[in-house]
């Protein structure tokens, strides 16, 4: 079958690098800082990563460096969640390890970590590269959720290393992929291993970032296409003014997408998580803010209207947070006989007792489907799979009845009809923006200049994002330096610190002095689909976010 015009126009793109990966890779040359320290605990974290803790910084310039020529054999990893870019990660690898040295070869590892543990693998070779370059999706090689963590997991990764001979492994993965990046680096030297170890920072949620960090790739492509969603169905909603659509939006834990979208979009209403914790709001209050909009809406004949709702709202408001912790204690302990429990009544009549009381009493007066999702498998890390729960469905009933309330009383003249929708998967694979695809190309060109280089413990960087790709800074920071202690299933345990959306950043601030305006008066904005042919203006633009947090 002939592929799309787009599709084969795509194949021809070609990522720009920053200046200093271009050219003669012997000219990339290793620009080396100061000792560094974690983020937090440094004396505990120091104890656990003895070989790999202070490394310097590292930034690449144009220079010498005629090491980077040795061939290599490098096995590469895709982990957690898909991010548009991905491919290009790995084709920015394979392009550096065969322009370093034709000798040089790249693996990737099948199915996640999995594959590395397991030993599945594929050799990449160029048609195989060639059928993927900026293309969206994971699917060259997969992906997998499995962690790490056992004495054997971690004996597994090694043998198979053995077994293809190789110098080096990247991951591709989001927080909890690279903090295991950083353990298996640290696992490698302590084992007498040579074998060196790189992480590349991956997630749409974009909670991937810190100081040396900007984002994460997937994030610019993902807000995009949620964003060309939601000024869809606002145009809709301005044309038909009959629905109020709540929307919901990926983003495990922090809210970035759905800020970045309410910026792009000026939706009536974004909730923003980190807000609502920080706030100590209820669920009642959310919803009263919810029905005030739509009540000052209707005294303008406006019955329609957008919300925005993060993904993990629910694990933020204090009252849900608590259900669901508890849910997750009771549900481990009695995992086998809930497991034989049908009928739903029956379900909440074994759970609820052996909840708190204002826990069961929430519980009880959940919506069916709600109370049910809340009840659903827990994923690998133990947590609660929030994109499963139809929190934009809770926030209609309880808005529905909040309303029905309040024109019984006598202060609602108008109409709510409520159109729920969840947007997610669909932005995860798309062709990755002009943006993500130089991005991601250039953390991959990166990682292959470090492994060529020696290093390891380090997670391959790029700087300056809001600049033109040429003017981009590629280089590697520290894992380590990025890590802090965690409570994690009753232990303390090292993690790559989440980046949660600060309510004294720029974006939130920038949110915040326009949202009360949005609530009220039509200010939708239609940001239309991602463009990948034009004028740069239009087809090169960074999200809102990284260019406040970086102008
Ligand atoms: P990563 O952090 O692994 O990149 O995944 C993010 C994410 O897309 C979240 O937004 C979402 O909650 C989750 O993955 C969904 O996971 P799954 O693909 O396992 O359903």
């Amino acid at each position: 079958m002939d592929l799309s015009a787009l599709q084969q126009a795509r194949y021809g793109y070609k990522p720009k690098l920053p200046a200093s990966l271009s050219g003669d890779v012997a000219s990339i040359a290793l620009k080396v800082g100061s000792p560094t320290e974690s983020v937090a605990d440094p004396g505990e974290i120091k104890e656990i990563f003895k070989h790999t803790y202070g490394k310097p910084i590292i930034t690449f310039e144009k220079g010498t460096n005629e090491g980077i020529r040795r061939a290599v054999r490098v096995g590469v990893i895709l982990s957690g969640g898909q991010a548009p870019g991905g491919h290009n990660v790995i084709a920015g690898l394979y392009d550096g390890l065969k322009k370093g040295n034709p000798n040089s070869a790249l693996y990737g590892f099948l199915g996640g970590p999995e594959g590395l543990i397991e030993n599945k693998s594929v050799q990449i070779t160029d048609q195989m590269i060639d059928a993927y370059r900026n293309t969206g999706g994971f699917d060259i090689i997969g992906s997998g959720r499995t962690k790490i963590e056992s004495p054997e997991q971690f004996a597994g990764a090694l043998e198979t290393a053995k077994k293809h001979n190789l110098n080096g492994v990247v991951i591709i993965g989001g927080d909890d992929s690279n903090t295991n990046a950083g353990l298996l680096a640290e696992y490698f030297l302590e084992k007498g291993s040579a074998l060196q170890v790189i992480g590349c920072p991956k997630t749409i949620d974009g909670d991937l970032k810190n100081q040396h960090i900007e984002a994460s790739f997937g994030f610019d492509t993902a807000a995009k296409t949620y964003s060309e969603l939601i000024g869809n169905i606002q145009r809709d909603a301005n044309s038909a003014k009959k629905y109020w659509h709540f929307i919901k939006l990926m983003g495990r834990a922090a809210s970035h997408i759905a800020l970045e979208c309410a910026l792009q979009t000026q939706p009536n209403i974004c909730l923003i998580s980190e807000e609502v914790e920080a706030k100590k709001l209820s669920l009642k209050q959310i919803v009263d803010r919810i029905c005030d909009a739509v009540v000052k809406r209707a005294e303008n004949q406006e019955n329609f209207g957008v919300v925005l709702i993060p993904e993990g709202l629910v694990e933020f408001i204090p009252e849900m947070k608590q259900l669901i912790s508890e849910l997750n204690d009771i549900l481990a302990v009695h995992e086998k006989a809930f497991s034989r429990i049908e009928a739903f009544h029956d379900q909440l009549e074994f759970i609820a007792p052996k909840l708190s009381g204002p826990s069961g009493e929430l519980l009880r007066h959940l919506p069916q489907t709600i109370a049910k999702e809340l009840f659903m498998d827990r994923d690998p890390h133990g947590n609660v799979q929030v994109s499963l729960i139809e929190t934009e469905k809770l926030l209609i009933t309880l808005t529905k009845k909040r309303l029905e309330e309040l024109k019984a009383a006598g202060t609602y003249p108008g109409k709510f009809s409520g159109l729920g929708h969840f947007f997610g998967y669909e932005g995860r694979c798309a062709f990755p923006s002009n943006f993500d695809a130089d991005y991601g190309y250039a953390l991959g060109f990166s990682a292959f200049a470090l492994i060529a280089s020696g290093q390891t413990g380090y997670l391959s960087c790029v700087k300056n994002l809001a600049a033109p790709a040429e003017q981009w800074i590629p280089g590697g920071v520290p894992l380590t330096m990025m890590m802090h202690l965690e409570q994690r299933h009753g232990a303390k345990k090292p993690v790559i610190r989440k980046a949660l959306v600060e309510l004294d950043g720029a974006p939130f601030k920038t949110f915040a002095a326009h949202r009360e305006a949005w609530a009220v008066k039509t200010s939708f904005l239609y940001p239309g689909a991602i463009q990948y042919y034009g004028p740069p203006e239009v087809c090169n633009q960074p999200t809102k976010t990284l260019k406040l947090e970086h102008p």
